[in-house]
Protein backbone atom coordinates (compact mmCIF):
# COMPACT_ATOMS: atom_id res chain seq x y z
CA UNK A 1 0.00 0.00 0.00
CA UNK A 2 0.80 3.68 -0.31
CA UNK A 3 -0.22 5.48 2.60
CA UNK A 4 -1.36 9.24 2.10
CA UNK A 5 1.52 11.65 2.93
CA UNK A 6 -0.42 13.31 6.14
CA UNK A 7 -0.84 9.36 7.23
CA UNK A 8 3.11 8.02 6.60
CA UNK A 9 3.97 4.86 7.83
CA UNK A 10 5.80 5.86 11.37
CA UNK A 11 9.35 4.48 12.17
CA UNK A 12 9.23 2.87 15.75
CA UNK A 13 12.36 1.07 16.85
CA UNK A 14 14.43 0.59 13.84
CA UNK A 15 13.56 2.31 10.89
CA UNK A 16 14.87 -0.08 7.98
CA UNK A 17 13.14 -3.09 9.97
CA UNK A 18 10.84 -5.39 8.05
CA UNK A 19 7.17 -6.52 9.26
CA UNK A 20 8.67 -10.17 10.05
CA UNK A 21 11.70 -8.20 11.93
CA UNK A 22 9.18 -6.18 14.04
CA UNK A 23 7.06 -9.23 14.74
CA UNK A 24 10.03 -11.40 16.12
CA UNK A 25 11.11 -7.97 18.03
CA UNK A 26 7.20 -7.74 19.51
CA UNK A 27 7.86 -11.54 20.86
CA UNK A 28 11.25 -10.90 22.63
CA UNK A 29 10.19 -7.71 23.93
CA UNK A 30 6.77 -9.07 25.28
CA UNK A 31 8.51 -12.03 26.62
CA UNK A 32 10.98 -9.74 28.73
CA UNK A 33 7.54 -7.86 30.15
CA UNK A 34 5.87 -10.84 30.76
CA UNK A 35 8.70 -12.41 32.76
CA UNK A 36 9.93 -8.80 34.79
CA UNK A 37 6.31 -8.61 35.17
CA UNK A 38 5.71 -11.80 36.36
CA UNK A 39 2.29 -11.77 35.20
CA UNK A 40 0.43 -11.48 31.71
CA UNK A 41 -0.41 -13.79 28.54
CA UNK A 42 2.50 -15.05 26.44
CA UNK A 43 0.73 -17.73 24.55
CA UNK A 44 -1.60 -15.06 23.14
CA UNK A 45 1.15 -12.10 23.25
CA UNK A 46 3.05 -14.61 21.11
CA UNK A 47 0.10 -15.88 17.98
CA UNK A 48 -0.66 -12.16 17.87
CA UNK A 49 2.34 -10.77 17.02
CA UNK A 50 2.70 -11.44 13.46
CA UNK A 51 -1.00 -10.33 13.00
CA UNK A 52 0.22 -6.86 15.32
CA UNK A 53 3.38 -5.92 13.41
CA UNK A 54 1.65 -6.16 9.83
CA UNK A 55 -1.46 -4.29 10.99
CA UNK A 56 0.99 -1.33 12.25
CA UNK A 57 3.82 -1.71 9.78
CA UNK A 58 2.36 -3.30 6.74
CA UNK A 59 -1.85 -1.96 6.41
CA UNK A 60 -2.94 0.68 8.97
CA UNK A 61 -2.91 4.48 7.87
CA UNK A 62 -2.34 6.51 11.03
CA UNK A 63 0.04 9.66 12.68
CA UNK A 64 0.96 8.76 16.00
CA UNK A 65 2.28 12.33 16.39
CA UNK A 66 -1.99 12.99 16.19
CA UNK A 67 -3.36 9.95 18.01
CA UNK A 68 -6.66 11.60 17.31
CA UNK A 69 -6.66 12.45 13.67
CA UNK A 70 -10.06 12.28 12.50
CA UNK A 71 -9.18 9.92 9.11
CA UNK A 72 -6.91 7.52 10.73
CA UNK A 73 -7.55 3.83 11.02
CA UNK A 74 -8.50 2.28 13.94
CA UNK A 75 -7.54 -0.87 15.68
CA UNK A 76 -9.30 -2.33 18.41
CA UNK A 77 -7.82 -5.04 20.05
CA UNK A 78 -10.61 -7.25 21.74
CA UNK A 79 -8.24 -10.11 22.81
CA UNK A 80 -7.33 -7.08 25.38
CA UNK A 81 -5.45 -10.06 27.88
CA UNK A 82 -2.53 -9.67 25.51
CA UNK A 83 -1.37 -6.59 26.42
CA UNK A 84 2.53 -7.79 26.27
CA UNK A 85 2.35 -7.78 22.21
CA UNK A 86 -0.18 -4.89 21.99
CA UNK A 87 1.80 -2.47 24.21
CA UNK A 88 5.54 -3.17 22.25
CA UNK A 89 3.53 -2.76 18.91
CA UNK A 90 2.20 0.34 19.74
CA UNK A 91 5.76 1.64 21.33
CA UNK A 92 7.39 0.03 18.09
CA UNK A 93 4.79 2.44 16.39
CA UNK A 94 5.78 5.46 18.33
CA UNK A 95 2.92 6.02 19.91
CA UNK A 96 4.81 6.45 23.86
CA UNK A 97 8.83 5.48 24.07
CA UNK A 98 10.15 2.38 23.92
CA UNK A 99 11.46 2.62 27.51
CA UNK A 100 8.35 2.98 28.60
CA UNK A 101 7.56 -0.64 27.87
CA UNK A 102 9.73 -1.67 31.35
CA UNK A 103 7.19 -0.20 33.31
CA UNK A 104 4.61 -3.00 32.63
CA UNK A 105 1.85 -3.81 35.14
CA UNK A 106 4.19 -1.78 37.81
CA UNK A 107 2.38 0.59 40.28
CA UNK A 108 1.36 3.92 38.52
CA UNK A 109 2.59 2.76 35.06
CA UNK A 110 0.41 3.26 32.29
CA UNK A 111 0.94 -0.12 31.14
CA UNK A 112 -1.98 -1.94 33.00
CA UNK A 113 -2.54 -5.34 32.52
CA UNK A 114 -5.41 -4.13 30.02
CA UNK A 115 -5.47 -1.37 27.56
CA UNK A 116 -6.90 2.11 29.02
CA UNK A 117 -7.60 4.56 26.63
CA UNK A 118 -7.19 7.16 29.31
CA UNK A 119 -3.68 6.24 30.16
CA UNK A 120 -1.59 5.71 26.52
CA UNK A 121 -2.67 7.18 23.00
CA UNK A 122 -3.27 4.65 20.45
CA UNK A 123 -5.77 2.88 22.71
CA UNK A 124 -9.05 3.42 20.88
CA UNK A 125 -10.87 1.58 23.29
CA UNK A 126 -10.74 -0.12 26.72
CA UNK A 127 -10.74 -3.70 26.52
CA UNK A 128 -10.19 -7.32 28.62
CA UNK A 129 -13.76 -8.45 29.07
CA UNK A 130 -14.05 -11.08 26.49
CA UNK A 131 -16.69 -9.55 23.67
CA UNK A 132 -16.45 -6.16 24.57
CA UNK A 133 -14.02 -4.69 21.90
CA UNK A 134 -15.76 -6.14 18.32
CA UNK A 135 -19.27 -4.11 19.51
CA UNK A 136 -17.79 -1.34 20.02
CA UNK A 137 -15.53 -1.10 16.77
CA UNK A 138 -18.97 -2.41 15.01
CA UNK A 139 -20.31 1.30 16.33
CA UNK A 140 -16.64 2.49 14.74
CA UNK A 141 -17.28 1.39 11.63
CA UNK A 142 -20.88 2.71 11.55
CA UNK A 143 -19.56 5.97 12.31
CA UNK A 144 -16.53 5.83 10.02
CA UNK A 145 -19.40 4.81 6.67
CA UNK A 146 -20.94 8.06 6.80
CA UNK A 147 -17.42 9.67 6.02
CA UNK A 148 -16.89 10.94 1.91
CA UNK A 149 -13.56 8.87 2.49
CA UNK A 150 -14.48 6.02 5.28
CA UNK A 151 -11.45 5.25 7.44
CA UNK A 152 -10.98 1.66 8.10
CA UNK A 153 -11.60 -0.39 11.27
CA UNK A 154 -9.81 -3.52 12.53
CA UNK A 155 -10.56 -5.56 14.94
CA UNK A 156 -8.30 -8.25 16.60
CA UNK A 157 -10.43 -11.15 18.36
CA UNK A 158 -9.25 -14.33 19.98
CA UNK A 159 -10.68 -17.70 19.28
CA UNK A 160 -12.43 -19.09 22.21
CA UNK A 161 -13.47 -14.89 22.79
CA UNK A 162 -16.35 -15.68 19.93
CA UNK A 163 -17.84 -17.73 22.73
CA UNK A 164 -19.08 -14.63 23.98
CA UNK A 165 -22.66 -13.53 22.29
CA UNK A 166 -21.99 -9.96 22.10
CA UNK A 167 -19.75 -10.84 19.27
CA UNK A 168 -23.02 -12.42 17.20
CA UNK A 169 -24.89 -9.33 17.91
CA UNK A 170 -22.18 -6.96 16.40
CA UNK A 171 -21.84 -9.46 13.87
CA UNK A 172 -25.42 -9.50 12.47
CA UNK A 173 -25.10 -5.44 12.91
CA UNK A 174 -21.83 -5.74 10.95
CA UNK A 175 -23.47 -8.36 8.42
CA UNK A 176 -27.03 -6.39 8.05
CA UNK A 177 -25.42 -2.83 7.21
CA UNK A 178 -22.48 -4.04 5.26
CA UNK A 179 -20.04 -2.73 6.51
CA UNK A 180 -17.19 -2.63 3.78
CA UNK A 181 -14.92 -0.84 6.10
CA UNK A 182 -14.79 -3.72 8.90
CA UNK A 183 -12.30 -6.26 8.84
CA UNK A 184 -12.36 -8.84 11.69
CA UNK A 185 -9.32 -10.65 12.39
CA UNK A 186 -9.74 -14.16 14.07
CA UNK A 187 -6.98 -15.12 15.74
CA UNK A 188 -7.73 -18.54 15.38
CA UNK A 189 -5.02 -20.44 17.61
CA UNK A 190 -7.78 -22.81 18.61
CA UNK A 191 -6.81 -22.32 22.33
CA UNK A 192 -8.77 -20.46 24.84
CA UNK A 193 -7.68 -20.36 28.42
CA UNK A 194 -6.67 -24.03 29.93
CA UNK A 195 -8.65 -26.15 26.91
CA UNK A 196 -9.13 -26.63 23.57
CA UNK A 197 -11.88 -24.48 21.78
CA UNK A 198 -13.79 -27.39 20.43
CA UNK A 199 -13.75 -28.88 23.41
CA UNK A 200 -15.17 -26.12 25.27
CA UNK A 201 -17.69 -24.57 23.00
CA UNK A 202 -17.10 -25.38 19.28
CA UNK A 203 -17.06 -22.57 16.98
CA UNK A 204 -16.74 -24.71 13.71
CA UNK A 205 -17.76 -24.56 10.56
CA UNK A 206 -16.16 -21.07 11.93
CA UNK A 207 -16.24 -19.74 8.16
CA UNK A 208 -19.43 -20.65 7.31
CA UNK A 209 -21.14 -19.00 10.42
CA UNK A 210 -19.55 -15.95 9.19
CA UNK A 211 -20.59 -16.01 5.59
CA UNK A 212 -24.42 -17.07 7.01
CA UNK A 213 -24.02 -13.39 8.76
CA UNK A 214 -23.81 -11.65 5.67
CA UNK A 215 -19.44 -11.17 6.08
CA UNK A 216 -16.81 -12.19 3.18
CA UNK A 217 -14.14 -14.52 4.72
CA UNK A 218 -10.82 -15.33 4.10
CA UNK A 219 -8.61 -17.84 5.71
CA UNK A 220 -4.80 -17.46 6.07
CA UNK A 221 -1.72 -18.16 8.05
CA UNK A 222 -1.50 -15.78 10.78
CA UNK A 223 2.24 -16.34 10.78
CA UNK A 224 3.17 -15.58 6.95
CA UNK A 225 3.23 -11.64 6.85
CA UNK A 226 2.87 -11.92 3.30
CA UNK A 227 -0.24 -13.31 3.13
CA UNK A 228 -1.30 -11.13 5.96
CA UNK A 229 -0.37 -7.86 3.59
CA UNK A 230 -2.58 -8.92 1.29
CA UNK A 231 -5.87 -9.40 3.25
CA UNK A 232 -5.51 -6.99 5.59
CA UNK A 233 -4.64 -3.81 3.27
CA UNK A 234 -6.89 -0.63 4.29
CA UNK A 235 -9.55 0.77 1.63
CA UNK A 236 -12.86 -0.17 1.41
CA UNK A 237 -13.74 -4.04 0.82
CA UNK A 238 -14.99 -4.32 -3.34
CA UNK A 239 -17.49 -6.93 -1.96
CA UNK A 240 -19.26 -4.09 0.02
CA UNK A 241 -19.69 -6.10 3.08
CA UNK A 242 -17.08 -6.56 6.21
CA UNK A 243 -14.36 -8.80 6.13
CA UNK A 244 -13.85 -11.65 8.65
CA UNK A 245 -10.19 -12.82 8.47
CA UNK A 246 -9.92 -16.34 10.26
CA UNK A 247 -5.83 -16.12 10.78
CA UNK A 248 -4.77 -19.82 11.56
CA UNK A 249 -2.16 -19.28 14.33
CA UNK A 250 0.03 -21.13 16.83
CA UNK A 251 -0.19 -20.31 20.77
CA UNK A 252 2.85 -19.71 21.71
CA UNK A 253 4.43 -19.30 18.14
CA UNK A 254 8.31 -19.47 18.66
CA UNK A 255 8.79 -20.56 21.69
CA UNK A 256 8.86 -24.86 21.87
CA UNK A 257 8.13 -25.19 24.73
CA UNK A 258 5.41 -22.69 24.50
CA UNK A 259 4.02 -24.05 21.44
CA UNK A 260 0.45 -25.45 21.42
CA UNK A 261 0.34 -25.79 24.84
CA UNK A 262 -3.03 -24.09 26.78
CA UNK A 263 -0.84 -23.67 30.21
CA UNK A 264 1.23 -20.87 28.92
CA UNK A 265 -2.01 -18.87 28.72
CA UNK A 266 -0.73 -16.98 30.80
CA UNK A 267 2.58 -18.82 32.34
CA UNK A 268 5.74 -17.36 33.13
CA UNK A 269 8.36 -18.49 32.49
CA UNK A 270 11.39 -19.09 34.75
CA UNK A 271 14.77 -17.96 34.47
CA UNK A 272 15.84 -20.58 32.29
CA UNK A 273 13.27 -20.93 30.45
CA UNK A 274 12.93 -17.17 29.96
CA UNK A 275 16.49 -17.64 28.48
CA UNK A 276 15.48 -20.33 26.11
CA UNK A 277 12.93 -18.40 25.08
CA UNK A 278 14.87 -15.49 23.81
CA UNK A 279 17.47 -17.63 22.51
CA UNK A 280 15.01 -19.82 20.74
CA UNK A 281 13.54 -16.51 19.48
CA UNK A 282 17.12 -15.06 18.16
CA UNK A 283 17.85 -11.57 16.98
C1 LIG B 1 -15.89 -11.84 29.85
C2 LIG B 1 -14.59 -12.49 30.22
N1 LIG B 1 -14.61 -13.74 30.74
C3 LIG B 1 -13.44 -14.33 31.09
C4 LIG B 1 -12.24 -13.66 30.95
C5 LIG B 1 -10.94 -14.31 31.40
N2 LIG B 1 -10.13 -14.69 30.24
C6 LIG B 1 -9.09 -13.94 29.83
S1 LIG B 1 -8.36 -14.55 28.45
C7 LIG B 1 -9.44 -15.87 28.40
C8 LIG B 1 -9.35 -16.88 27.30
C9 LIG B 1 -9.39 -16.23 25.95
O1 LIG B 1 -9.10 -17.15 24.92
P1 LIG B 1 -8.90 -16.62 23.47
O2 LIG B 1 -9.97 -15.63 23.16
O3 LIG B 1 -8.82 -17.79 22.58
O4 LIG B 1 -7.55 -15.81 23.55
P2 LIG B 1 -6.05 -16.23 23.12
O5 LIG B 1 -6.04 -17.70 22.85
O6 LIG B 1 -5.75 -15.45 21.90
O7 LIG B 1 -5.18 -15.84 24.29
C10 LIG B 1 -10.35 -15.81 29.47
C11 LIG B 1 -11.40 -16.80 29.70
C12 LIG B 1 -12.28 -12.35 30.42
N3 LIG B 1 -11.18 -11.63 30.23
N4 LIG B 1 -13.47 -11.80 30.06
MG1 LIG C 1 -7.36 -18.65 21.47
Amino acid sequence: MSPSPDLAQPIGGDAGASCAERANWIRRRSIQMVYEAKLGHPGGDLSSADILATLYFGAMRYDPSNPALPSRDRFVMSKGHCTGAFYSALAAAGYFPLEELSTYMQPLSRLNGHPNRKYLPGIETNTGPLGHGFPVAVGMAIAGSFEPDPFHVYVLVGDGELQEGSNWEAAMTAGHRRLSNLTLIVDRNHLQQGAATEDTVSLEPLADKWRAFGWTVEECDGHDIDGLVRVLAPGPHESGRPLCVIAETVKGKGVSFMEGQASWHHGVPDKEQYEQALRELGE
